[in-house]
């Protein structure tokens, strides 16, 4: 309520807000988590909480009238189609040359990702987070965001007979008759569901390809893991349909967060402000990003340093479709959660997804997505002309990227006299150059922050999500974010509390 205090409020309720909101509870503080997106804990007129990826609706989208699907075409035909506007759960952000995919809700990216939960190699590290000490890392905090996120491989057993994943033993046979070595990719769905899946005894939800719009049963999304545990702490306050817009230092100490409060339509409907003792940025990369720019430039807060919205990076996220010959079909029903990769990334700096294409039927293609190493880094500012941030990416700066991709891709094709698909992105194009999934930086840790995520400048506002990571993590992100922000939230409860 407006006027209220609060010992602690966390901004969004991703990997970040949600990890640094248990343990704050947990150690006898009251927390409050401010979410824009909606609570998605209530089923529709279809009795599900989230629409099929083949029939999006309302629930789809944020704030969008048509779909803006990642794959935007199929064989030459354009997919996308009206949807009504609302606050949806995927929202395809879009700044000059990259859209930058989000999930929006209770659980931010959890409920919209592909449940792929990787470690880095240990080698990478140093690449990854130069400042932080390893060991730790690989000793106590990987280990403890594994466990809390409910990380496990698939049974290998399985993997070999299931036809939901004849696309992934396709792919691993083009990647190991090229000589690469193919990698099982740990994730947090849930297996001895997605066996009964496949055994017809549940309600589909990886083998009805859902996914991107929401996963209506097998999936850990965080609501089943870490935000299961913040309520039964019972302290901690959670507000969906509510964005934060202003953090300033308040009279008398602590902070005074501005917050809207909005409806499905994305209108807001009251303003509401309250003071808190200790504000934990964990907005995402982009959202965090965005409003620490804004406040630094609009005078809110001007002593944030000029590392702020620095260091962003995409994850050298790109896409790309093989086709295959008719003896190599790849399979009607997959399941929509990858579970291998093609690893070439101390040769050619390029670990590539076997990714499905749940389209429902036989399609003879393989699918990727690859994470590649890529040094392009863009960088938040403020436009006072039209009172939002800009980010200045760039897309020909996908190339480096692009460039990784074939390291695989080229050799594949030619061992197996295969061509690439271009018809996936939209006429005669290969290469899904145009977004990201992985957007990372933009208050990198020890930059604009102290080693622990502490803002440079005011003391009890700190960050703790993915714009600590400055760009790479040359895997998919959310278990580094979350292990990231396992340790810096111990360190900050033992400290600063
Ligand atoms: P995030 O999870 O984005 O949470 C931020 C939250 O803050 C969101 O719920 C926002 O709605 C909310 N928010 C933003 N601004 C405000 C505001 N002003 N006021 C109130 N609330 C606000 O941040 N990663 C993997 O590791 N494996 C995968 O398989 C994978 N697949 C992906 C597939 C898709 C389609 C997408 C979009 C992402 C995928 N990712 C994957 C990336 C992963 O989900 C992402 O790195 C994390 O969710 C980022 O975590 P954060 O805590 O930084």
């Amino acid at each position: 309520d407006s006027g209220a205090h609060v010992p602690a409020l966390v901004i969004g309720t991703g990997y970040g807000g949600s990890v640094a909101a248990l343990r704050l509870a947990q150690s006898g503080v009251d927390v409050h988590m401010i979410e824009m997106g909606m609570a998605w804990d209530t089923a529709g007129p279809d009795g599900k909480i989230f629409s099929n990826t083949t029939s999006p609706d309302s629930r789809s989208y944020w704030l969008r009238t048509r779909t803006k699907q990642p794959l935007s075409n199929f064989l030459g035909f354009p997919i996308d189609k009206d949807v009504t506007r609302s606050t949806g759960i995927l929202d395809a952000e879009e700044f000059s040359g990259i859209t930058v995919y989000q999930g929006r809700g209770v659980g931010g990216g959890s409920l919209v990702n592909g449940g792929m939960a990787v470690t880095p190699k240990r080698e990478n590290f140093g690449a990854v987070l130069p400042s932080v000490d390893a060991d730790e890392m690989y000793g106590i905090y990987y280990p403890r965001a594994n466990a809390g996120l409910g990380v496990g491989t698939i049974d290998p057993a399985w993997f070999e007979t299931a036809a939901c994943y004849q696309y992934a033993r396709v792919g691993r046979k083009h990647a190991q008759r090229a000589g690469f070595p193919f990698v099982f990719v740990p994730t947090v769905y849930d297996w001895d569901y997605m066996k009964q899946e496949e055994a017809g005894t549940v309600p589909r939800s990886a083998l009805a390809g859902e996914i991107l719009y929401g996963n209506n049963y097998g999936k850990k999304s965080l609501q089943k893991t870490y935000i299961e545990r913040i309520r039964a702490t019972g302290r901690v306050a959670i507000s969906p349909l509510h964005k934060v817009t202003s953090v300033a230092p308040a009279t008398g100490g602590g902070y005074t967060v501005v917050i809207d409060q909005i409806d499905t339509g994305g209108a807001t409907t009251a303003t509401k402000t309250v003071t808190a003792d200790r504000v934990f940025f964990a907005a995402g990369s982009v959202g965090t990003s965005k409003l620490l720019v804004k406040l630094k430039a609009t005078g809110a807060l001007p002593g944030l340093n000029n590392e702020i919205g620095k260091g962003w990076g995409d994850n050298g996220n790109v896409m790309c479709g093989r086709a295959n010959h008719l003896w190599d079909p790849t399979g009607s029903l997959q399941a929509s959660i990858p579970t291998g990769g093609i690893d070439n990334w101390a040769a050619g700096g390029a670990f590539a997804e076997v990714a499905p294409l749940p389209t429902g039927i036989e399609t003879f293609a393989s699918f990727y997505l690859s994470i590649t190493k890529n040094p392009n880094r863009a960088e938040f500012a403020w436009n006072a002309a039209t009172g939002k941030v800009d980010l200045n990416w760039q897309t020909a700066w996908k190339q480096p990227s692009i460039d990784a991709a074939r390291t695989i891709f080229d050799r594949i094709n030619q061992k197996e006299g295969t061509i690439y698909r271009t018809d996936l992105f939209g006429t005669y194009k290969i290469w899904g150059d145009h977004l990201t999934y992985h957007p990372l930086g933009g208050a990198v840790l020890n930059r604009a922050t102290d080693n622990y995520g502490r803002l440079h400048g005011y003391s009890g506002l700190y960050v703790i999500d993915g714009s600590l990571i400055p760009g790479n993590t040359s895997v998919n992100p959310f278990v580094t974010i979350t292990a990231l922000a396992e340790r810096n939230i111990e360190k900050i409860i033992a400290t600063d509390l």
